[in-house]
């Protein structure tokens, strides 16, 4: 499948007597090491190396980039970076060459009578800005809205929040980090009553046992499994894998787990059931820091448009929970999941034995789930009735997948309920934005708007009319795609759409400009570890194209928040960022001055007293812990955690004689979502040319399907025709079928569901019902 393994496998076999992490290199061709790729390079001391996170994932390397006559020719691994520590994968190694694609959007290009014409930037942040002054006017403020997205850097996030919420005073800022991060975020909230990940990836050297609840590191987070990896050969730690499909990461595990689509729910509860029978709970730990409650069940599935839950949580004791989990023995689950009770028994041993580490890792299996809200308060669970949680190497821990969805979207607020410290319906929170943003604290809307699957049906219903959307391809990414494609295109719709390159996105736009990516301009992104990232610009950006940053900031200007929006061109990042700060001060969420951002590689907030903290809750590293114990989570009043009783359901559409298989969709290696950046990296495009559908080999035997021969699926919502992948990268199990969504050319979302989870709002992409045929 790789075709161009051959030149990688040469560099690979001559590292294999050099590092011990070449393992992971062997294993995984996407894994390239800081000497390899300084080789690679002609003259590489005659460059100027500069520090930047990764433009890709949410690992957040810390990368190098070399730059040559102005213009930035090469990357390595940042050594002094503790997250990479020189290490990068393939997609960090050639980002450089995503700026270069020869079809970059370099002028604004607006519709005129269904074709594109050229203008100048000023002219089009004209248009834009006397576009959105009608449409308030003509239709009233929530007519107006901002989709963004877990690339945009910081200050990006940041002026969309204070133009949109704070200025023109609507709700209608989504991003598409809800699609990604959003059920982590309720997980969150509901167990702990703060966002983001206690633990941080020290705990990777720390833990004995890894277990991965659904998702496929080896692919994803390339850079971090690879030093789980060499954790393997240093210290011999076990890797459990437990997925629903056979993945490269299944198959580098010591263990490989398969259970049936969203029994996890049932499984993380026998897990528990194991761990209170078997007298394996850490008791001073749960009497002192947590508490249990349930809420309500059967919410839904949030298929219909205006669909609203609010739960209602109830406080329930000890004993109450342990009655629940008897219906969760692991025998009984085993008939649920497909689990054997043997390997359920297995993975809670782990859990149970206070001699052993653990660190629980997931990503999209367990948010793209219509109960992810529920999975990641029972992952919790599990960490916290044994007390594993908080100290280093005990560490449940949610992965981000976009280089900023905890950086601007999660941190900044940029969702419709969210503000850049706390919520919109809370008028304290609200009265300290006012103050910070300079505006009149009435501005500020008390209701939440639309999340982005109702924001979408909203555009279609008419009472949406214009929708800015940036860094973000939603005409390859939402779920059940007609829909909301259509939408966009109904009469008296306005969409502009700021990309770097032409898309499905910018096909349906009135206004597109050319936007200035990464290094072209300067930001901060912030990781799955709450590190927080800057980077300086290193290079000119093509033609008229300028940041997202500052097209909003001329847009407000346009609408006449002037002062609000003083910033100077030449220093309005440090500005911004200076202000972003003030919405964080104090010892739970402070942030590192820029100083600081600009001379190391990044820190983690809470940022207290000229240090990172890294473990937080536990007194002995976090600052902010006050009530005299070892432990503190404050985020909730009573400085306790809860342990939830969430039962286990069944997902919204599942497999029945018309549609027969389970749709499975996400991601590979080589390719970044919709393919726009990577695509048009040539050796990434050559190894991973084209869409697929990947199935069970024994049953596309039965089949007489090959790889190459047309395949249909079709689903409830439409059908594609798309060639077949046998035995080639991962291994679905009989009766489901994998398709990775790069290709805008073979649309997987034209068939997904538009279900989401009722707490986070977050869609499913990993599940719905498939008809599969051979064509
Ligand atoms: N190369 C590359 N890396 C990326 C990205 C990329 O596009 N390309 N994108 C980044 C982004 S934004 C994200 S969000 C991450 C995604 O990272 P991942 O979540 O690792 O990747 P996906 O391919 O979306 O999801 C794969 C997993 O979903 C699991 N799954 C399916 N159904 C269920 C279920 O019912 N329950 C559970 N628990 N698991 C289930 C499968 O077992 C499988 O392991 O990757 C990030 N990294
Ligand atoms: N079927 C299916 N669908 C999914 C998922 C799934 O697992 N399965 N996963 C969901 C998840 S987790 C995610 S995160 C989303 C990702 O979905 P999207 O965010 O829609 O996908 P990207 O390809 O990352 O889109 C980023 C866009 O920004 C452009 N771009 C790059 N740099 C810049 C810049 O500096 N400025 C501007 N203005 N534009 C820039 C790129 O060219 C690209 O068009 O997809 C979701 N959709
Ligand atoms: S693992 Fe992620 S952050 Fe690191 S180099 Fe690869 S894509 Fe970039
Ligand atoms: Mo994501």
């Amino acid at each position: 499948m790789y075709t161009s393994l051959t030149d990688r496998r040469s560099f690979i076999k001559k590292m294999a007597v050099l590092s011990a992490m070449t393992a992971a290199a062997a294993m995984f061709p996407g894994i390239l090491f800081a000497e390899e790729q300084e080789a690679k390079i002609p003259n590489s001391e005659n460059l100027d190396w500069k520090k930047a996170p990764c433009r890709f994932c949410g690992v957040g390397c810390g990368v190098l980039v070399g730059i040559e006559n102005g213009k930035a020719v090469a990357v390595k691994g940042d050594p002094k970076s503790s997250v990479n520590k020189g290490l990068c994968c393939v997609k960090g190694y050639h980002s450089v060459m995503a700026m270069y694609g020869k079809d970059r959007l370099t002028k604004p290009l607006v519709k005129k009578n269904g074709k594109y014409v050229e203008t100048s930037m000023q002219e089009a942040l004209d248009l834009i800005a006397s576009k959105m002054k009608e449409t308030i006017k003509d239709y009233g403020k929530d007519a107006v809205s901002i989709y963004g997205s877990g690339q945009w850097t910081i200050p990006d996030g940041y002026v969309a929040s204070k133009l949109f919420k704070g200025c023109i005073g609507t709700n209608n800022v989504e991003a598409n980090a809800r699609l990604c991060m959003a059920s982590a975020v309720t997980g969150f909230m509901t167990s702990f009553g703060i966002d983001e990940p206690m633990g941080c990836y020290d705990d990777i050297d720390h833990a004995n046992v890894f277990v991965l609840w659904g998702n496929n590191m080896a692919e994803m987070h390339p850079v971090l499994f690879s030093r789980i990896l060499d954790q393997r050969l240093k210290r011999g730690v076990k890797v459990i894998d437990f997925a629903t499909r056979t993945t490269r990461t299944s198959m580098a595990s010591d263990k490989s787990i398969i259970f049936k689509p969203n029994t996890d729910l049932a499984v993380a509860n026998a897990i528990c059931y194991e761990i209170i029978n078997n007298g394996w709970v850490n008791k001073s730990f749960v009497e002192k820091h947590c508490t249990f409650k349930k809420g309500l069940t059967h919410m839904g599935f949030g298929l219909e448009d205006k669909y609203a839950f609010t739960d209602k949580p109830e406080l329930i004791d000890f004993e109450a929970y342990k009655t629940f989990l008897k219906d969760y023995t692991p025998e009984k689950v085993e008939k649920i999941s497909g689990v054997s009770a043997k390997d359920i028994k297995y993975m809670a041993s782990f859990y149970g034995d206070p001699n052993q580490k653990v660190m629980s890792l997931w990503c999209m299996g367990m948010n793209q789930h219509t109960r992810g809200t529920w999975i990641n308060n029972l992952v919790y669970n599990i960490h916290l009735l044994t007390g594993k949680i908080s100290t280093p190497g005990n560490s449940p821990f949610s992965l981000t997948g976009q280089p900023s969805a905890c950086g601007t979207v999660r941190e900044v607020g940029t969702l419709t309920h969210k503000l850049p410290h706390g919520v919109v319906t809370n008028a304290e929170h609200r009265a300290h934005a006012a103050k910070i943003w300079d505006v009149p604290v009435e501005n500020i809307d008390p209701k939440p708007t639309y999340h982005t699957v109702e924001m979408f049906r909203a555009l279609d219903r008419g009472e949406i009319r214009f929708m800015w959307i940036q860094v973000t391809n939603p005409m390859v990414t939402m779920p059940k795609l007609k829909r909301y494609r259509d939408a966009t295109k109904k009469e008296g719709r306005f969409i502009v759409v700021s990309d770097i390159y032409p898309t499905p996105t910018t096909d349906i736009a009135d206004v597109i400009l050319p936007s200035a990516m990464w290094v072209e301009r300067e930001g901060m992104y912030g990781n799955s570890e709450r590190r927080t990232q800057y980077f300086e610009q290193m290079v000119e950006p093509p033609g008229e194209a300028i940041s997202d940053t500052w097209q909003l900031v001329e847009v407000a200007k346009r609408l006449g928040f002037e002062k609000q929006f003083y910033y100077k061109k030449e220093t309005h990042v440090e500005e911004i960022y200076n202000e972003y700060k003030k919405h964080h001060e104090g010892k739970k969420h402070a942030m590192a001055p820029l100083e600081v951002l600009k001379s190391q590689p990044g820190a983690q907030w809470p940022y207290v007293d000229g240090k990172s903290t890294k473990w937080r809750f536990n007194s002995k590293y976090d600052p902010a812990c006050s009530n005299g114990e070892a432990f503190h989570f404050y985020g909730n009043p009573d400085g306790k955690a809860v342990i939830w009783q969430r039962p286990y359901e069944h997902a919204p559409e599942e497999p029945d004689n018309d549609y027969p298989f389970w749709l499975n969709t996400g991601r590979v290696v080589e390719h970044w979502h919709t393919g726009s950046m990577t695509r048009r990296i040539p050796v990434l495009h050559q190894a991973m040319p084209h869409g697929y559908v990947e199935l069970n080999p024994e049953q596309a035997k039965v089949m007489g399907i090959n790889t190459g021969d047309k395949v249909k699926l079709t689903t409830r919502r439409g059908e594609i025709i798309l060639p077949a992948s046998v035995n080639e990268r991962g291994v679905p199990e009989v009766n489901h079928v994998f398709v990775p969504f790069f290709d805008e050319g073979m649309l997987i979302n034209e068939l997904t569901l538009d279900a989401f989870c009722p707490i986070s709002k977050q869609p499913d992409y990993k599940k719905c019902a498939v008809k599969v045929e051979k064509v």
